[in-house]
């Protein structure tokens, strides 16, 4: 059956909807089901990864995102009526005619499917897939979305959009992630929809409560089905498919001072030298445009920057790293390097005619990197010298939506054989990975670190993001927090936001909250516009400096288990800051929209944001029991509580039974410090491990083996604390393991180390008790 609804005037657009299967058919790893206008292929992935991919042309199957083949057992049973494909996770039933699909646990408890009337439709070159919407039925993801976490009665666009001056509403912003998790009836499934074109996710916000759908453009319906339960596993088969991050330098888990812009190399040199005297923690300085000459990308001004490996030189001297801008635009200007190289191998976009597109932007008039090309890649890559031999260690990719004056460059421009409405989600994607290649290469086994504006998924393989400009208000603080907990769901751990907002001058209590939960913050940058007031930690007040030094300094302390989150982040895409919708899926509080911006940063630690004119806070703490960090004073979970939440003291807390590797305070990441690693222990009632993890935070060394790694339990019901066995090549920065009880007996005054009685110290301020080791490199079990 195929349907062609013609209206009422001749030049209405063609609407199809998916008709009959008229013959099955395996070719190789691929079932292939024929209608008469189109073809569903149907491939197994793992077993919870189902592919359907329902296309009316032979096109080449290409995608930017996917890393995987399919898997090699793709096996289904047929009758009259429907074909199965199942595996020990799910089910895919296929209904013959019309052709749908639905989707079950391998139990049978039904997970999504088509909404048998329509499933997947046409109209001209747009493609559709209406799905049945479930009472309860709650959606989350899609990564960069302003909203609420719950996207059920939403809808939204990916385009990507270079949007200053976005409000907490504005859609689309500037990346796309075709990625979302259903969440029903007590159970998980995940979608993703890898079409680059213009796509559209309506979640049973226009349909009367009947339908979600979701549809592009152009291209293919082809979709990736996820079926494991759990929240967590689908993120980890999510990014298995699309691929983790790697470990990123650990300098850039510090402090990052940025501005638009530190405009010559004595500014950059006073900002870095002042943060060292105040002694206020920092790792990271950036040059946002104005270091350029005239904004020739891979050049620097000649007189403000005359002397970058002087300048870099001196700033190493100080444990600084620097980052510098990129923009994609490259200035038309006969005698500039890049142009020129760019004209003679016609690196550059066209229009169909074969004319060069020309679009204005920082520079003036540019022409755009097709970045879709492997040698355009690799020059783009290999023009990173002019940044990397004085020192640039850090490459942020800006403006690659791309971005252009007017802001919507036309649909004709050709990058290959690939025009615009194709490849304007990816375009950023691609500029990041060309980067992320190129300096790789260059930096041989040192890690760069990249971070850009635009995405698309499968980013996490090559570069950070960040979200834009946003604005110096509470309400930003707020959505900025929940899209890096929705850029978590899809794959990107490593988020930033503008601290302090972008645009505007924030008031003084916002700069000092928001900096307090940047602490919390995956990627904790300041950074500001250019007609804004200096925004560094010490224009505000004494006060107020001496309460974000303190703040500074806790992300410090927290580097080893942030550097651990990182690792659960690359081996298994679980990301750092987690929306409580991983961990806590079932529990309908989480979602309630006062509740909704609460987030664990990694296995154990609840951060709930609080604005900045608020000094009591209330919050949700989910089952479990917690204690707050600062008092140390415990909750039982499954309530919501009211707690002070002056500026000194964002609400964060700590699960019981949690171990949290930290460290005394340092002044960067590349001051040895004193040596000790601490385990703050906090009593439950539940057992509990925490993978530690460490290595030399520079190299890719780790992947040959090169690390170390040991596992830390506690026990309650054995009464015991294990410091498991070390693994990997790597000796621990640290000698020392200072072992800190919080919640046990106050009477607790030994424990027995690997069979030896040991004294415990006793600390009065934080009422815990103590001991320390040297012996760190064998197992250490501790009985309490
Ligand atoms: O047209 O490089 O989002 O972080 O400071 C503005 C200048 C260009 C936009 C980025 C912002 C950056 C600014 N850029």
């Amino acid at each position: 059956m195929v349907c062609r609804y013609y209206l009422h005037t001749s030049t209405a657009m063609q609407t199809q909807i998916l008709g009959n299967a008229t013959s099955i058919s395996k070719q190789e790893q691929v079932l292939i089901i024929k209608t008469a206008d189109a073809e569903a292929r149907i491939s197994l992935y793992s077993p919870g990864i189902v592919r359907v991919s329902v296309t009316k042309k032979t096109t080449a199957d290409h995608s930017f995102a996917v890393i995987r083949q399919p898997a090699n057992n793709l096996e289904y049973t047929e009758n009259e009526n429907e074909i199965i494909v199942a595996t020990e996770v799910l089910k895919l039933k296929v209904i013959k005619s019309p052709l749908r699909f639905s989707f079950y646990t391998a139990d049978g408890e039904v997970l999504s499917e088509d909404d048998e009337r329509f499933g997947v439709t046409w109209q001209g070159d747009r493609v559709i897939n209406y799905r049945k919407l479930y009472t309860d039925e709650k959606f989350i993801g899609l990564g960069e979305k302003t909203g609420d976490l719950n996207r059920r009665g939403c809808n939204y666009v990916n385009w990507n959009t270079d949007a200053p001056h976005h409000t907490p509403q504005t859609d689309p912003l500037y990346e796309t992630f075709p990625f979302f998790i259903g969440l029903h009836s007590g159970l998980t499934y995940g979608l993703f929809f890898d079409n680059t074109h213009k796509s559209y996710f309506d979640f049973g916000a226009s349909t009367d409560e009947t339908m979600s759908w979701f549809g592009a453009d152009g291209g293919d319906m082809n979709y990736y089905f996820f079926g494991a339960q759990g929240v967590a596993k689908i993120i980890t088969d999510y990014t298995w498919l699309t691929g983790r991050m790697e470990m990123p330098p650990l300098w850039s888990l510090g402090y990052q001072q940025c501005r638009w812009s530190y405009m010559s190399a004595k500014e950059v040199l006073k900002i870095a030298k002042k943060f060292r005297k105040k002694k206020i923690p920092a790792d990271v300085m950036y040059c946002d445009i104005d270091y350029m000459d005239d904004y020739k990308i891979f050049t620097w001004n000649k007189k403000t920057f005359a002397d970058p490996k002087g300048m870099i030189d001196e700033l190493k001297e100080m444990d600084f790293h620097l980052v510098t801008i990129v923009d994609p635009g490259i200035k038309v200007e006969p005698g500039y390097p890049q142009y020129d190289e760019g004209i003679a191998n016609d690196y550059f976009a066209t229009y169909p005619n074969g004319e060069r597109y020309v679009g204005s932007v920082w520079p003036g008039r540019c022409h755009f990197p097709d970045f879709f090309r492997d040698d355009v890649r690799e020059w783009w890559g290999a023009s990173f010298t002019a940044l990397t031999a004085p020192g640039v260690e850090g490459f942020w990719n800006d403006m690659n939506e791309p971005a252009a004056w007017g802001q919507n460059i036309p649909w004709l421009v050709k990058f290959g054989d690939r025009y615009m409405p194709e490849v304007r989600n990816v375009y950023g994607m691609e500029m990041a990975r060309a980067t992320y290649e190129g300096t790789r290469k260059i930096l041989d086994n040192k890690r760069p670190f990249v971070l850009t504006r635009a995405a698309y998924s499968g980013t996490q393989r090559y570069s950070a993001v960040w979200t834009g400009d946003n604005s110096a208000n509470d309400a930003h603080m707020l959505l900025g927090q929940r899209m890096v907990n929705s850029l978590g769901i899809t794959g990107m751990s490593m988020v930033g936001v503008d601290i302090g907002g972008f645009s505007g001058d924030p008031t003084p209590e916002l700069m000092v909250r928001w900096n307090s939960l940047g602490v919390y913050i995956p990627m904790f940058r300041n950074h500001a516009a250019i007609d804004t007031k200096m925004r560094e930690p010490w224009v505000w007040s004494k006060e107020n400096e001496a309460i974000i030094r303190k703040d500074i300094g806790q992300r410090y302390k927290l580097l080893p288990y942030i550097y651990s989150g990182y690792y659960q982040s690359c081996m298994s895409g679980i990301p750092l800051s987690r929306t409580l919708a991983i961990d806590y899926t079932q529990d309908k509080n989480v979602f309630d929209v006062k509740y909704q911006n609460q987030f664990m940063f990694g296995d154990a630690i609840l951060v709930a944001p609080v604005e900045s004119t608020q000094v009591i806070a209330t919050v949700y703490l989910p089952e479990g029991d917690w204690y707050r960090l600062s008092t140390g004073k415990y909750y039982t979970g499954g309530n919501t509580i009211e707690v002070s939440a002056p500026l000194t003291d964002l609400p964060v807390f700590i699960k019981a039974g949690a171990i949290i590797p930290m460290q005394n305070v340092v002044q960067s990441t590349n001051e040895k410090g004193d040596g000790v690693l601490i385990l703050d222990t906090w009593n439950g009632k539940e057992a509990n491990s925490f993978v530690y993890y460490e290595d030399d935070g520079a190299t890719y060394d780790y992947q040959n083996g090169t690390y170390y790694r040991r596992k830390l339990s506690f026990d309650p019901d054995n009464k015991r604390i294990s410091i498991e066995e070390t693994e990997g090549l790597f000796t621990s920065k640290y000698n020392k393991i200072k072992l800190v009880l919080h919640g046990f007996e106050k009477k607790l005054k030994t424990v027995v180390v690997n069979n030896t009685k040991v004294e415990l110290s006793w600390d009065k301020k934080s009422q815990t008790s103590y001991c320390t080791f040297n012996n760190i490199d064998e197992a250490i079990q501790i009985k309490y």
